[in-house]
């Protein structure tokens, strides 16, 4: 192809990448921004002479969304095919700065720490929702996202919480390089349980609930020029 895209994934011809990254966006009924976050995203990204694949996983039923689930059986998908390094991203997320590389560092990196909705502001220290990089084997080590949260909140500040644990931290590039703009939508439907499953978590451990207890879903992948689709259903 011209682009030099098959199935989202991008090798840059003139050089050997120094990251092989997958990009994995949990997704479901916003095909109003998939179609600006697509474009955009590969524009972005082919200017960083990386190697990377986009996946697009999106949960197919109409069951309340999921993220936690997805984003495990999107990492699950691109550790099968050797990433080792996963970036965890909104479709609602535009990156700014084109010195915020898509990449993982030897600790987890939150990339959008400054987004125009919260006037390019972190709203708070410990915040790793948005756009996040860590290695494979760091997603496996914290049992990846916990399956229970259903709609808007709490998952990835459970996410959050599974670093210490592991001794980990959140590191972050300067603030003017992680700006990011979201498209707008309405406020999503926010999750009342979701202070009573981060209580739960917190004090159960987290190998009870993750990408090791992953529930039986079934994924269907599907080949497109700009992104390889993972469809799940709960
Ligand atoms: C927080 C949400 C996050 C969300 C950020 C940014 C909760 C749990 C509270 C204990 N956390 O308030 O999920 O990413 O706002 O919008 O609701």
């Amino acid at each position: 192809m011209s682009n030099g895209l098959v199935n989202g994934s991008y090798t840059p011809e003139h050089c050997n990448a120094l990251f092989s990254v997958a990009i994995l966006v949990a997704y479901k009924n916003r095909q109003s921004q998939l179609d600006i976050f697509l474009p955009y995203i590969h524009n972005f990204l082919r200017k960083q002479n990386i190697h990377y694949r986009l996946y697009v996983v999106e949960q197919q039923d109409n069951k309340t969304f999921n993220k936690g689930i997805l984003y495990n059986v999107g990492a699950k998908t691109a550790m099968e095919d050797h990433f080792p390094c996963l970036i965890l991203h909104d479709v609602d997320l535009l990156p700014l700065d084109d010195r915020n590389l898509y990449a993982c560092a030897n600790e987890p990196r939150h990339m959008s720490a400054s987004i125009d909705k919260f006037r390019f502001m972190l709203p708070y220290d410990s915040l790793l929702g948005g756009v996040a990089a860590l290695k494979s084997e760091q997603y496996v080590a914290i049992n990846g996202y916990s399956n229970r949260f259903l709609g808007w909140g709490g998952e990835d500040d459970d996410f959050q919480r599974r670093l210490l644990p592991q001794k980990l931290n959140t590191i972050r590039f300067p603030i003017e390089m992680s700006r990011y703009t979201m498209l707008a939508h309405p406020q999503e439907h926010r999750n009342v349980d979701r202070f009573m499953i981060m209580r739960e978590n917190l004090k159960e451990g987290y190998e009870k609930d993750g990408l090791s207890t992953l529930p039986f879903v079934s994924v269907r992948i599907s080949h497109h020029p700009l992104f390889t689709l993972v469809g799940v259903q709960l």
